[in-house]
């Protein structure tokens, strides 16, 4: 029978885009992390939508399962298939247009397999801004991003993926082409479909294509470092910064000093240009689309009241758009350090910012007190809330080793934590398989219950990425 699909599939996209054999297959079936590793009947390449609806009613009529990828850059294992060797991959990278860019209407519409950085660029050679900006944006997809809704960066001015996301084009579970590609700000129609799909990491249907909201191109940023001791004092900058500097604060990163110890450990280049690497080192970005001397200047003041106020010990704003790069690329290597220095305990929560100096004062009393010598890796998001609260073992000790015994407490502990200051246990990377089993007890049984009711509803058979987010 499976013969049968493989032999229709061929026929239908062209057999060099039905990939069967173990080496052909390999690249699609381990993540980014290589925290998952799965087996795959097939990896199949569609290059329209029409194709896409023919492989779901094949892959229906066979009952076999679908799991949808991007670039495969999650860190939840939702694009990863599991070991059963029944599921087959939909790879979207042949998909990869864009299809048009209405400057009238500021939109873009392009398809699922669109890297993110290709949109990026191609919206800023109309002298427009496509916000969206993440450490993986020269290999996630558009397509990715919106079925993670996916964070970032920039979610501090302009939101998530979802808020970005004016229309979808969908394929449903039974095969179907949903077209809601009206790029509309305002459509109070019933059920927003639209946002369903967003998140729904391709549980719910196959988004093939998008059309997404554009801003206009600032023409003048300016980045700086500076030097907090204390995440009681960060917070109180961010505030000042929000105050002072409303819609221009584009960036508010925090890194804490053991991040940055590790950085310049796998990337000696990416060394802290702050004296003495202090405890809480701040990115902060200013972006507009006025004079630079205006900005420049607004930033000097805000800095000086920060200085007075003694929130901050140390500044470096970056003189030129090389050395703002560099901050940025400082910030992003720490999961790239992470990365080297073996597998590390992810936890990306977010936590309502009054409550986040006592998050972070009690759950690192409690992580030391239990774990002596564990690096705290804890770095993010901070305009938003949105920390990377992650663990490494002990300099010297086997992280496999550590992992294995370690993280189910570990997680529990910092979830904990979590749960006390009603935050998140998924702030933007999703729940894919990592996190299936806490998911639960997170969102309570209501909730639980209202997202399998929508699974079964949109996806009776099951065939959709089966085991991930939500198992019926
Ligand atoms: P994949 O990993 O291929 O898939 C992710 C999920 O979406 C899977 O469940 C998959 O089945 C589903 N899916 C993929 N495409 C489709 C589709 N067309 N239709 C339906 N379902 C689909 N994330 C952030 O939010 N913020 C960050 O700052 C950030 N930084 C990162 C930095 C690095 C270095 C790396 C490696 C990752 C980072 N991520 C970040 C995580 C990741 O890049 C994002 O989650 C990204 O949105 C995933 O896109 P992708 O194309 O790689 O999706
Ligand atoms: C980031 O903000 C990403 O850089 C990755 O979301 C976070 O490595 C991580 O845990
Ligand atoms: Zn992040």
């Amino acid at each position: 029978m499976m013969t049968g699909l493989i032999e229709q599939l061929s026929a239908a996209l062209g057999k060099q885009y039905v990939l069967t054999e173990d080496p052909d297959k390999a690249p699609y079936l381990t993540d980014w992390r290589k925290r998952f590793t799965g087996k795959a009947l097939a990896v199949l390449l569609p290059k329209t939508t029409e194709e896409v609806s023919t492989i779901v009613k094949l892959c229906a009529t066979h009952h076999v399962a679908i799991v949808p990828q991007g670039g495969h850059t999650g860190f939840c294992g939702g694009a990863t298939p599991d070991n059963t060797g029944k599921q087959i991959i939909l790879n979207l990278k042949r998909m990869n247009q864009i299809r048009e860019i209405d400057t009238a209407n500021q939109t873009m519409t392009l398809e699922a397999g669109c890297i993110l950085q290709a949109a990026q660029e191609k919206a800023a050679a109309q002298d427009f801004l496509f916000p969206l900006s993440l450490g993986a944006e020269g290999s996630c997809m558009i397509g990715g991003n919106l079925a993670t809704n996916a964070g970032g960066t920039n979610v501090l001015r302009y939101g998530n993926t979802r808020d970005l996301c004016l229309g979808l084009e969908v394929v449903t579970a039974g095969g179907e082409i949903w077209n809601g590609m009206k790029g509309l700000r305002k459509d109070n129609t019933g059920y927003d479909l639209r946002d369903l799909f967003i998140g729904s990491e391709g549980t719910l249907g196959i988004i093939t294509a998008a059309v997404m909201k554009l801003y206009p191109l600032p023409i003048s940023q300016w980045t700086t470092l500076v030097a907090a001791d204390n995440i009681a004092s960060t917070i109180a900058l961010l505030t000042l910064f929000q105050r002072r500097a409303t819609s221009l604060l584009t960036g508010f990163e925090m890194m804490t000093q053991e991040s940055l110890t590790l950085n310049e450990k796998h990337f000696p280049q990416m060394a802290n240009p702050l004296k003495g690497n202090p405890p809480f080192t701040v990115l902060i970005e200013l972006s507009d689309h006025e004079s630079e001397d205006h900005v420049r200047q607004l930033l000097e003041t805000i800095l000086e009241e920060a200085f007075t106020a003694n929130l901050i010990s140390d500044a470096v704003i970056a003189s030129n758009l090389s050395q703002a790069n560099t901050f940025w690329h400082m910030r992003e290597h720490i999961t790239l350090a992470q990365a080297q220095e073996g597998a590390n305990l992810k936890h990306d929560i977010t936590i309502p910012l009054s409550s986040l100096d006592s998050f972070i004062l009690e759950t690192d009393a409690l992580i030391r007190k239990n774990y002596p010598g564990v690096r705290i890796i804890n770095f993010g998001h901070l305009g938003d809330g949105n920390l990377h609260y992650n663990i490494a073992p002990p300099p010297g000790v086997d992280h496999k080793i550590f992992n294995l015994k370690h993280e189910k407490p570990i997680q529990e502990l910092v979830y904990a934590q979590v749960e006390r200051c009603q935050g998140s246990i998924s702030a933007e990377h999703g729940v894919g398989q990592l996190k299936i089993g806490d998911l639960r007890a997170h969102k309570g049984e209501v909730a639980h219950d209202l997202m399998k009711s929508i699974k079964m509803a949109l996806d009776p058979q099951n065939i959709l990425n089966p085991h991930k987010v939500v198992s019926i």
